[in-house]
């Protein structure tokens, strides 16, 4: 069997998604995810101009070979396109094994760890009232645990407050909008989100938090010890993880759970952080880190020092990822908790899956591959549409981490 084409298809069912197709002598087809929120044609180049012209006429059963080509061949090595447009070519590979063999993903993994995998959602509310009643809606959805994100006094356009009930969409201009932090204001806010969520539901839904990188060490010391009361699932993105050895900092001084790692994309962006402890979660996702084959890698190093995973689930992240995320969660002995934030109704009709949410858990399919394909026809009906994600900058005009 060789690789006979490949194309990749950008389309934008609400928003904008770069799926590869890598198409077989013998007809067999597997996709691949390969969106990088705002940045998506940089990747649906690097895949047209640099990866698919070294694809055409290998065996597409060679999954390390062709991954390890893709890797050390490109001399410029890690990256966030990079490594999605490597882990776009890794998943359809993996796809494409699994419908030769006849076999679902998680199988030619290592079979099932787990029935099902345990998933979080995203509530949100402009303000700390309707945040409270947003986890309560999640909850009734069925959903164990649940990510609270709200708006917060004196600072506009607070991350993680969606425009509308259930989904979030950060990427929300052709050019970025500017935002404004306040870390005062977040760290005087917070706590008192989490105190009237444990007031109103108690101990039971697993809650978590997303501070999406805009603590120093300290600051995140702080507001980590200012939680313990309220035992959250996670922490996550609590200070820019660039400096690894920031965590330390806060490792010392809180043992509320810290989960990193969705803008990671190789084993050596959280190396430090997994072999000190540092952390409790990585959230390195298929699309970001390589795909399957690295990110197998990922989870078996973390497994040695009992650090779980917590995959990136966001919308920016299609359905055929989620697909594959799934079989490998379904497999990963280290498995921690899978981010769920469901997508449209219109995009889900471009990428049909059978995976299914069932009971605060998705459930991946027994289909051939990993269970997602693509509807080309449909996809065409949606052009890419720029979009990118905001900037943000502290009260005196300071860049700071959005
Ligand atoms: C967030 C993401 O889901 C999360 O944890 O950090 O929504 C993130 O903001 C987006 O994926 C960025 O495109
Ligand atoms: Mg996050």
């Amino acid at each position: 069997m060789k690789i006979a084409s490949a194309r990749v298809i950008v389309t934008c069912p609400g928003r904008n998604f770069v799926t590869l197709v890598i198409e077989t002598d013998q007809g067999v087809t597997g996709i691949g995810d390969a969106t990088l929120n705002g940045r998506e044609l940089a990747v649906a180049s690097y895949l047209t101009d640099h990866v698919i012209p070294c694809l055409i006429g290998r065996d597409p059963s060679q999954i390390e070979d062709i991954w390890q080509y893709l890797y050390r061949g490109a001399y410029w090595r890690r990256g966030p396109v990079g490594m999605t447009a490597i882990a776009a070519v890794d998943t359809a590979l993996w796809d494409i094994k699994g419908k030769v063999c006849g076999q679902p993903l998680y199988q030619l993994l290592g079979g099932k760890s787990r029935e099902r995998v345990l998933v979080y959602g995203h509530a949100n509310g402009a303000d700390l009232h309707s945040t409270v009643e947003a986890v309560g809606r999640y909850i009734e959805m069925g959903y164990h645990a649940i990510r609270a994100q709200s708006g917060i006094p004196g600072i506009d356009k607070a991350y993680g407050v969606g425009r509308g009930d259930t989904y979030y969409e950060p990427a929300d201009a052709r050019l970025p909008t500017e935002t404004v932090w306040d870390t005062a204001k977040y760290l005087d806010f917070a706590p008192r989100l989490f105190d009237k969520l444990r007031e109103a539901y108690g101990f039971g839904p697993q809650l978590l938090h997303d501070v999406h990188h805009r603590l120093t060490p300290n600051e995140a010391a702080q507001l980590g010890k200012s939680l313990e009361p309220h035992r959250l699932f996670w922490m996550e993105d609590a200070t820019p993880a660039e400096n690894q050895e920031a965590f330390r900092h806060i490792r010392r001084h809180t043992t509320t759970p810290l989960a990193v790692g969705e803008v990671f994309n190789t084993i050596w962006d959280c190396k430090q952080l997994i072999e000190e402890q540092l952390i409790d979660y990585i959230r390195a996702t298929v699309v970001h880190a390589g795909g399957i084959t690295h990110l197998r890698r990922i989870a078996d190093f973390a497994a040695m020092y009992q650090v779980r995973t917590g995959s990136h689930g966001a919308t920016d992240l299609s359905p055929v990822c989620m697909g594959a995320a799934l079989h490998f969660d379904t497999w990963v002995p280290n498995f921690g908790i899978q981010e769920y934030m469901r997508h449209t109704e219109e995009t889900d009709a471009v990428f049909p899956h059978d995976y299914r949410f069932e009971d605060g858990h998705l459930i991946c399919g027994e289909s051939p591959g990993h269970g997602v394909t693509i509807d080309e026809a449909l996809a065409a009906k949606y052009p890419y549409n720029p979009m990118c994600l905001p900037v943000a900058r502290l009260s005196d005009g300071t860049m700071w981490n959005w």
